[in-house]
């Protein structure tokens, strides 16, 4: 037998060991939510356990629609060194006067809801109600984005990222980053300065290929741009540097201190990171804001699609290398959501999942055929517009209303917020492929605008009503429906 797979045999039984363990106390699943910056995972997490615990309508949970729910409330979770998801204050922003979003979160945090539900299994349910904890997990798609990096040495990695830094379109942002790498020598003594500042400008350059149309997504490594508690940190003050021919630099010279820096960043945090959580998760719920590419153009499109690859490639654990053996996660189910459904009209979320469907084919094949079970959706977590029906020119089309947030502006007309507006947002074509060729059009097309969240609904016995979603039920049953049973 090969010593990876001992490695990897041995370390599945100590792991199912402490699990059966832990599981005859209590039942208890831990649940990733992840995905790019703003694509909607705090609000998703805020509105998932405020419908279960506020008993919201949710039809497609089959747990909830039979009845069997029959309690859900929060509780201290078992990770003492990991932050708690602040429900209390994302919760607070939503229902406020007037409703806010939550505001953008940084770094990993952690919530365990447990719900107490009727078996359905008749022996069972004449022992009484049963319990399950589920521990929800957010954190950064950004950091899945870096495992790549842990088969790549310093010098691979510099000049990958130097190729793509080439690209053409980046230009522009790339230029004061190029002119200063082109001043340096690599073999020089190391100077702090130096790695300060070519730091800052590759770091400067991931930024404004984010925020600009140039891609939506990002490049590694993943904590230069959500850097939680890092920031600042030698493990974080390093650049690629042009390797082209080098085996290795000097020692003492700056593209040495570069190349241990690199090693630091993947030992103290890339490592820890695949090590002590993302392992341990049992299912996982990667959100995308689909929307937002579309509304991009054709390369933050092609950007999206090349991120969910790599992050999907996370979820393969078939590899039999030791490093899969030590991180490959045991997740067997994966929900990939197109969020904010609500910004089009009903006949275009079946679309929408289709677009999804399309962008993250080859990954999901590849997941699915390392045993992990991928179900794609459109959702809204939080539903903020309703659907209604406008006329123009003697036609009468199908709308979307809301409160346009602030700022927000269709044309010429600017938004305050201060009232709902009805918007006709467009129908996404028919066929997947067409709008993936064509979001150039789609953009010009089809209207986005953003929405304040929905006025909340107060209840006579205090609290507030669950909120109003699209397709949440689905995305839960496909997450942790079986475990309800
Ligand atoms: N209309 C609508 N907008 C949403 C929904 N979910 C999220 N949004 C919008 O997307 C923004 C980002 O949502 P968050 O939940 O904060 O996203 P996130 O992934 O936690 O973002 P970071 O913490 O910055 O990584 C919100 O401020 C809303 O504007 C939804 O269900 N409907
Ligand atoms: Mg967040």
């Amino acid at each position: 037998m090969p010593i990876s797979s001992v490695t990897r045999a041995t370390a599945d039984a100590l792991r199912s060991v402490g699990e059966f363990s832990a599981d005859l106390v209590q039942p208890t699943i831990r649940l990733g939510v992840t995905g790019l910056a703003r694509s909607g995972k705090t609000v998703f997490i805020t509105a998932l356990v405020h419908n279960l615990i506020a008993g919201g309508r949710l039809p497609f949970l089959d747990a909830v629609a039979q009845g069997r729910v029959l309690r859900a409330y929060l509780e201290p979770q078992p990770d003492y060194n990991v932050p708690r998801f602040e429900y209390e204050r994302h919760l607070a922003a939503l229902t406020g006067d007037p409703p806010r979003w939550p505001e953008s979160t940084r770094r990993i945090s952690q919530l365990r809801l447990t719900l107490e539900y009727q078996p359905t299994r008749f022996w069972k349910r004449q022992l009484g109600y049963d319990r399950l904890h589920i521990d929800i997990v957010d954190y950064p798609g950004e950091w899945l984005l870096d495992l790549p990096l842990l088969r790549l040495d310093y010098n691979e990695w510099s000049r990958s990222a130097l190729e793509q830094s080439r690209a053409s379109g980046r230009r522009k942002i790339t230029k004061d980053w190029h002119a200063a790498l082109a001043s340096i020598d690599a073999a020089a003594p190391a100077d702090e300065a130096v790695a300060v500042q070519l730091a800052d400008l590759f770091k400067a350059y991931l930024r404004e290929a984010r925020a600009d149309s140039y891609a939506i997504s990002t490049l590694p490594p993943g904590r230069f741009l959500m850097p939680g508690d890092l920031e600042g940190s030698p493990a974080l003050t390093f650049a690629p540097l042009d390797a082209t021919g080098v085996k290795s630099f000097p020692r003492g010279s700056l593209g040495a201190m570069m190349a241990n820096r690199y090693e630091a960043y993947k030992t103290h945090v890339v490592r820890p990171f695949f090590r002590d959580h993302f392992s341990r998760l049992d299912r996982q719920i990667v959100l995308v804001d689909v929307l937002a590419a579309l509304n991009g153009g054709p390369a933050a499109v092609a950007d999206l699609e090349r991120a969910m690859t790599e992050t999907l490639e996370c979820f393969r654990s078939g590899a039999n290398s030791l490093w899969s053996s030590l991180f490959a996660p045991r997740i067997d189910r994966i929900v990939l959501a197109a969020t904010k459904a609500d910004h089009l009209h009903h006949h275009s979320h079946d679309r929408l999942e289709a677009i999804l469907a399309r962008l993250t084919q080859t990954a999901a094949t590849r997941a699915e055929s390392a045993g992990t079970e991928v179900k794609v959706l459109a959702l809204a977590a939080l539903r903020a517009t309703r659907e209604g029906k406008a006329k123009r020119n003697g036609e009468v089309l199908p709308c979307i209303v809301g409160y346009p947030l602030a700022g927000e502006t269709i044309g010429r007309r600017k938004f305050d917020s201060s009232e709902p507006f009805a918007i006709f947002p467009g129908d996404l074509p028919e066929d997947p492929e067409l709008a993936l060729l064509a979001s150039e059009t789609i953009a010009d097309e089809v209207r986005f605008v953003r929405f304040r969240p929905p006025d909340p609904v107060r209840l006579p016995s205090g609290g507030f009503a669950p909120f109003p979603n699209i397709r949440l039920d689905r995305a839960l049953q496909a997450l942790i429906g079986d475990r309800l049973k």
